[in-house]
C-alpha cells in the first residue's frame, strides 16, 4: 500500500473533508506494515474499498417551528461497512454537522465497533439540526420528519441507530416511536432506548464508565496508582457524568468540566450531587457550564478557556473532534499530565497527538477508549432479539470484560522495543484484521 498515493486521490476525490481525511491518513500510517504482509489485502484492493462508505443517503428534514413557520435542516445517514454485522453508529444533532464529519465517524466506527469484539458494522448519521434552545414539541416534529426518510434504510439486523452528540433519550423516544407508526415493528431498531421500551441498563452510564476502565488498565499497565490522581474533563453531557462518576468511585479526583463557554475548577473535586448536577446543566438546554460557580461555594468559572489549563495528572477529553490541539497537549505536559484517555471521537489532533507520543506520555483514542458505549448498545441489540432484560451488574462486568479485551488487544499490536505502548496503532490494526480478513471471506462485492 502507498499510503500518500491513496491519500492523494482521496484528496482530489473529496476535496475539503478535512476530518473525513485526517481520520483516513492516522488509520493508514499505522496499519501500512500488517497490510503489506498479506498480499491479498492489495491484491483485493481492501484499503481502496474499506474507505469509501458503501452508500450515503441524504434527504431534506422541514419542519414546522412553535411559530407556525416552516423550517428546513438536512439530514443523512452513512452506512460504512458491514463486513462483520449490521451497520451501527449514532446519530449526531449539531449545526456544524457536514458530510465530512459524519465520514470520519462512520470510518472510525468501523475499527471500533470491531474491537468490542461484538458483531456490529460502522456507519453514522445525523442532521444539522440544533435541538439546543428548541421545545419538546420542535424537537419531536423534527425528529418524525427525520425518521420519515431515515426509515428507508434501517432495521433491526441492517442499520441500527443510536445517539452521539445532541441525541439523547428524547430523541431516541420520538424517533422510534414514528419508526414504529410508520412500519408496526416493536424491534431493536435503535440503541439507547427508555428502559422500560426496550433499552439496557448501563447504557447511559457505558461510555464514560467504559472510558474509565480502559483508562484504568493503561495506568495499571503502567504500574500507576489512579488513586488522588486529578482529573481534568471536557464537556458535561453524559459521557462527561459517567466518567466523573467512575473516576470518582475509583478515588480519583475530578476538578475540571468545561462547557463552550468555559471551564469550571473545583478545588474540593467535583463529586456527589455536583456530578449529578452536570445533568441538570444539560437539561437547562443552554449549554452553559458557568451557573455551577454560582451553585458551589469555591469553584471557578474560567470564560472562553479550555480545562487543559487546570493541573492535573490524567486529561479526558469527552466533548468533540479536535477539540485537544498541540499546544493544548505542552500546556499539559509542562503541567504534570501523565495520561490522555480520549474518549471523544478524535478528540486530539495529530500535532497534539504526536507530541505526546513523542513524549512517551500515555495516550490512547476515542476508538478503543469510548467503545464501551456503542458495546453496550450491542448488548442492547442482543437483549432485544432475545426479548430479555439483563441486571445492571450483568452488563456492567459485559461492558468491563470488552473493555478489559480492548485492551489487550492494543498491547498486543501496540507495544514497541522499548516497551512503550502505541495505542493508535494497536487500536487501528486490530480492528483492521478482523474487518479486513472478513471482507476477504465475503469476496468483492
Ligand atoms: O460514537 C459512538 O460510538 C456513539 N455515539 C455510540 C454509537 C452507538 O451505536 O451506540
Amino acid at each position: 500500500m502507498n499510503v500518500e498515493k491513496i491519500l492523494t486521490h482521496l484528496e482530489k476525490k473529496h476535496p475539503g473533508e478535512v476530518e473525513y481525511l485526517q481520520a483516513v491518513r492516522e488509520v493508514l500510517e499505522t496499519i501500512e506494515e500488517v497490510y503489506n504482509e498479506n498480499p491479498k489485502y492489495e491484491e483485493y484492493k481492501i484499503i481502496e474499498r474499506l474507505v469509501e462508505p458503501d452508500r450515503i443517503l441524504t434527504f431534506k428534514v422541514p419542519w414546522i417551528d412553535d411559530q407556525g413557520n416552516t423550517q428546513l435542516n438536512l439530514g443523512y445517514r452513512v452506512e460504512f461497512n458491514n463486513a462483520i454485522g449490521p451497520y451501527k453508529g449514532g446519530l449526531r444533532f449539531h449545526p456544524s454537522v457536514n458530510l465530512s464529519i459524519l465520514k470520519f465517524l462512520g470510518f472510525e466506527q468501523i475499527f471500533k465497533n470491531s474491537l468490542t469484539s461484538l458483531p456490529m458494522g460502522g456507519g453514522k448519521g445525523g442532521s444539522d439540526f440544533d435541538p439546543k434552545g428548541k421545545s419538546d414539541k420542535e424537537v419531536m416534529r423534527f425528529c418524525q420528519s427525520f425518521m420519515t426518510e431515515l426509515v428507508r434504510l434501517i432495521g433491526p439486523d441492517t442499520d441500527v441507530p443510536a445517539g452521539d452528540i445532541g441525541v439523547g433519550g428524547r430523541e431516541i423516544g420520538y424517533l422510534f416511536g414514528y419508526y414504529k407508526k410508520l412500519t408496526r415493528h416493536h424491534d431493536g431498531v435503535l440503541t439507547g432506548k427508555g428502559l422500560n421500551w426496550g433499552g439496557s441498563l448501563i447504557r447511559p452510564e457505558a461510555t464514560g464508565f467504559g472510558g474509565v476502565y480502559f483508562v484504568h488498565h493503561m495506568l495499571e499497565n503502567a504500574k500507576i496508582d489512579i488513586k488522588c490522581k486529578r482529573v481534568a474533563i471536557s464537556g458535561f453531557g453524559n459521557v462527561a457524568w459517567g466518567a466523573a462518576l467512575k473516576m470518582t468511585e475509583l478515588g480519583a479526583k475530578v476538578v475540571a468540566i468545561s462547557g463552550p463557554d468555559g471551564y469550571i475548577l473545583d478545588e474540593a473535586g467535583i463529586s456527589g450531587e455536583k456530578i449529578n448536577y452536570m445533568l441538570d446543566l444539560r437539561a437547562s438546554n443552554q449549554d452553559i457550564v458557568a451557573p455551577y460557580a454560582q451553585k458551589f461555594a469555591g469553584a471557578k468559572f474560567f470564560a472562553g478557556k479550555k480545562p487543559w489549563e487546570a493541573k492535573c495528572e490524567i486529561a479526558l477529553p469527552c466533548a468533540t473532534q479536535n477539540e485537544l490541539n498541540g499546544d493544548d497537549a505542552k500546556l499539559l505536559v509542562s503541567n504534570g499530565c501523565i495520561c490522555v484517555g480520549e474518549i471523544s471521537n478524535m478528540g486530539c489532533t495529530p500535532e497534539a497527538i504526536e507530541f505526546l507520543q513523542s513524549k512517551k506520555i500515555l495516550y490512547a483514542p476515542g476508538k478503543a477508549v469510548n467503545a464501551g458505549g456503542v458495546a453496550v448498545s450491542g448488548l442492547e441489540m442482543t437483549q432485544n432479539s432475545a426479548h430479555l432484560n439483563w441486571s445492571a451488574e450483568e452488563v456492567d462486568k459485559k461492558l468491563f470484560d470488552i473493555m478489559t479485551n480492548i485492551h489487550v488487544a492494543c498491547i498486543k499490536y501496540g507495544t514497541g522495543k522499548d516497551g512503550y505502548v502505541n495505542y493508535v496503532k494497536g487500536a487501528n490494526i486490530a480492528g483492521f484484521l478482523k474487518v479486513a480478513d472478513a471482507m476477504l471471506d465475503q469476496g468483492i462485492i
